[in-house]
Parts: structure tokens; sequence; C-alpha cells
């Protein structure tokens, strides 16, 4: 969405946005859903109460009938009639928030825009919502957010993200798109065949770290941006949620007589979730904080790792081994090889060891500002940008974090890492009064095992609840209405296999 406070420029995103095809990337995942090291910071289930209006303590209301520089035709209301918790069987709680456009009269049109400014501010993290679009010429839905210092900095140097845009003549398509200073790149993701948005809930999401924003759609990355692809990057502070159905407007122009009302856009959550632990099994890239560069693996096991490159292909990418105790190995994906600091007194990270060892060996520690610390097993020195060389170096060298050991994780998708123990099968549960009953079928190579669990609808975001020895686990004080999804990974010295295929399950009541 364009925003209203440049009511008086002409929105030169909108021939960039019909422009622009297709593209999907070729990055390395499919079906990832949230990366691995994610948990849940904030979420609206829109389940507060049938027929309520959206939780006051998260979002309020955009009003009026202004265009909002759009030459839009809707006036927006607080009223339940255009937006409420309705109930529906295709939401994974059974409940969700309706934004509904109406025609009142021949031309006349109500509907809602929510906003969480002054509410809830966002910044970094894997955004995900579930959401099920109107249709029709002439509706605008979208999903959108704007940077929390817009009233300071006005549109659009404060930064738009629009995660769900569309317009409904086009009823198969996303528009994923940024707005910046100078700086509009808009992708769009489209359905196959004839299959349409509207016919059932999809998922838009957004992975969004220092450095980059990537767009999804049902777990399938689109388009990724970097912030060296343009000088102003205003994403990097705090953004704030809009929802909203826009009826008419420059852009996908106004309803005709093909158009039917009321329209109505379903949201049954939107959740933010933030780096907490080690991204496990996921290839990854690294960006500075200090110098807005990529790490790469420079000559890869030949020369030390430089921090000096503006995007990320497979030289820039590491799998991340997960050790268990919030250490882990990075593979380069350019040579297989382990990054290992060679000794204490050259601190340079190389990319030239042929297995896990403690000098292949780091901490993870993540920040709250969504950047992770990485340090040295084998000296226990930060790992820091040393901008004294040129190029800039990557050294195991600091006795203290900062800045210089800030990185922001940029994950592609996952993949086993080498030499740990096969993924744990036959992941059965058995249900009792509040509590569930785990079984696996052993690992010959493990030591252990970790069990994640995720209470929310459709299992997303698990988190490790526990490491265990045998191969099962009795998960007590169960809330007995509550569907608990689990999986298993197995793990020895060398690592963590990937995870087990999930399963779900409701305990007995008390
Ligand atoms: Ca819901």
């Amino acid at each position: 969405m364009r925003h209203p406070l440049k009511a008086g420029l002409r929105w030169g995103g909108t021939s960039l946005k019909l422009s622009v095809l297709a593209v999907v990337l070729g990055l390395a995942s499919t079906g990832r859903s949230v990366p691995n090291g994610y948990t849940l910071f904030w979420s609206d289930e829109f389940n507060i109460g049938l027929g309520r209006r959206v939780d006051p303590a998260k979002w309020s209301y955009n009003l009026g009938a202004t265009g909002w520089g759009n030459n839009e035709l809707e006036d927006y209301t607080s009223s339940v009639a255009n937006a409420r918790i309705v109930a529906d069987a295709n939401a994974t709680d059974g409940l969700a928030l309706q934004i509904q456009a109406i025609q009142t009269s021949p031309g006349v049109y109500t509907s809602s825009r929510i906003v969480s400014q002054n509410k809830e501010s966002f910044k970094y993290g894997y955004i995900e919502a579930r959401l099920r679009m109107p249709y029709g010429q002439g509706i605008w839905p979208a999903f959108w957010m704007l940077g929390s210092n817009i009233n300071g900095m006005g549109w659009p140097a404060c930064g738009e993200a629009d995660i769900m845009e569309n317009i409904g003549s086009y009823p198969n398509t996303n528009w994923g798109s940024l707005h910046a200073s100078g700086f509009d790149p808009s992708v769009t993701y489209s359905l196959s065949g004839s299959n349409v948005f509207h016919t059932d809930y999809h998922l838009f999401q957004a992975s969004w770290t220092p450095g980059t924003f990537t767009f999804l759609v049902d777990d399938s990355p689109y388009h990724s941006q970097t912030v060296n692809s343009d000088a102003s990057w205003p994403f990097n502070q705090s953004m704030f949620f809009i929802m909203n159905v826009a009826v008419g407007g420059n852009w996908p122009g106004n309803p005709n007589a093909t158009t039917t009302f009321p329209q109505n856009l379903l949201m049954d959550y939107v959740r933010v979730y933030h780096l907490t632990g080690p991204t496990s099994n996921e290839v990854v890239s690294f960006f500075s904080s200090a110098n807005s560069k990529f790490v790469s693996a420079e000559n890869a096991g030949t020369s030390p790792l430089d921090c000096n490159r503006t995007t990320a292909s497979t030289w820039e990418q590491f799998l991340v081994v997960d050790l268990g105790s919030n250490r882990i190995a990075l593979q380069s994906q350019a040579n297989g090889k382990f990054v290992t600091v060679p000794d204490s007194g050259t601190p340079n990270l190389i990319a030239n060891g042929a297995s896990v060892t403690s000098a292949a060996t780091f901490d993870w520690i993540p920040n709250s500002d969504g950047t992770v610390y990485l340090r040295s097993l084998a000296n226990r020195k930060y790992v820091v940008i040393d901008a004294t060389q040129n190029p800039p170096k990557v050294v195991a060298s600091s006795a203290t974090s900062g800045i210089q050991a800030a990185f922001g994780v940029t994950c592609y998708g996952q993949q086993a890492a080498p030499n740990t123990p096969s993924t744990p099968t036959n992941l059965g549960v058995k249900p009792g009064p509040g509590f569930l009953n785990l079984t696996w079928n052993p690992v010959s190579a493990a030591t252990s095992y970790v069990v994640y669990r995720s209470s929310l609808p459709g299992g997303g975001g698990m988190y490790p609840i526990a490491t265990v020895t045998s191969t099962k686990y009795l998960d007590l004080h169960l809330n007995p209405v509550t569907t608990y999804s689990y999986s298993v990974t197995a793990l020895n010295s060398q690592g963590l296999s990937l995870r087990s295929k999930p399963i779900a399950r409701k305990p007995l009541a008390r």
C-alpha cells in the first residue's frame, strides 16, 4: 500500500508493480516453515471471542474516507460490521478476524483498516500471517508494515514492507514489496494453473534479518532483498503492522458490475518469531553489523574468511551444525570444510577443517536485536570483524562482544549436516490425563535425542523442550484443550540430525 502522506506525489510504485514479472529465486528452501532457532515472540490468533472487535491492547483503527492518497472509495470504520471475530471451520483454531468491505449504497463503501501503531512494533524476525483474500475488480487487500518513525521521517523514508498485497483483478497473484527513498523493489508470487488466493487460506511470510528482507508464500521464498542494493535501507528500525481492505483507487481501479459485496479478508493469525537459538541444520549467511557486508569463505581452505561481500551466494553460505548446548560448527557451502580457528596466535577464521573439532566449535549467543555473537571454543574469544585489514578479515580475537561481533543471520533452508545421526523415525504419541507419552525408534549413532514441541495450532515454530538419552519422553502438566505438536532429533558429537516427521495430539481430560 502506498502511504497517504505522499498524497501529492505520483505513486511511482504502480508502473513498477505492473511491470515486474514473477521471479522465483533459486533459494535452497522448499517447505521450510519457520526456520530452526526461532521461537514465538508475539502473536494474535484472532480468537478473543466470537463477534468481538480486535484486541484493543494490540490494535487500533485508522478511520475515514480521505481516499488515503490513492483516490480510494471506502470509508474506514471501527464498526463490528467491518471488522469482527467470526467462526471459520478452516481457521486453525476455528476463529478468524474478518475485515469486511460493504457496499452500503451504489458506489458507497465501508471497510476497516487496523494498525498496531503505538501498541506493538517489531524489529527483525520471522513473520507469518495465515490469510484468505477477498476478490473482485476494485478490491485491494493488504497486510503490511510501516516504519514506527513515520511521523518524524515521513513516507517513504520510514520504510514500508508489503507482505500480502493483491488487487482483485489478479486473483492468483501476491505482491511482495519494499518501499524506501528511491527504492521500490516489488516482486510477485503467482499460484499455478487456475488456482486463486481467495478460495483457501495461504501463508504470507517474511524473514526479516539485519541486512536482508525475504518474502515467502506458503513457505516458498520468492524474493530476497539485501541492504547493499540501495543506499537507503530503513529496514533496520522497528515497524508496525497494518491490515486493511481498500475499495477502488488508482492502482486497482474501481469496482464494476462484476464485483460482488460484501468482500471478506479473513485473518486466522499473525505471528512473529525471534531468533533465540542456533539455526540448526539451516544454510545461512552472516551479515556484519559493523560494516554491513556478508562474510565470505574467500579462497575457501587457503585464505582466511573476509567480510566484504554485498550479496550472499554459495561462497557466503554456511551450514549450521548444531552440537547441542548452544554450540555450533559451520560448514562452508563452497568447499564442504569446517570453519576453524587455527590456533590462538593466528585468530583468522579459515574454512579448512576436515571435521568438527574444538577449533571448529563456537558458542552461539543470540542477542535481543536479532543478531548473534559467535565465540571460539578454542581460545574463548569473540568472532569480530578486523577492519584494519584490507579486505576486512573475520577473526576470533576479542575478549568482549559489541557491534564488531554482531552478525545478522539469514536462513536459506534446511540441509542434513555431515556425519550426524540419521533422523529418528516412527515418532508416536499416546495421550493420558493431562500428559502425552512420546516414543520413537532408536538411532544407532545417537548419544541423545532432543524433543521439540509447539502448542500453536498448526504446529508452527517448534522449540526444544528436553534432551533425553532414552527413546521416550513423558510430557507432563499439559492443557487438555490444547493440541501439541512434537518432533525429535538425534544427537552425537558430530551434531544434530534433521528433525523427525512431526506428530500432533491432544491430552485426555484430567
Ligand atoms: Ca485464529
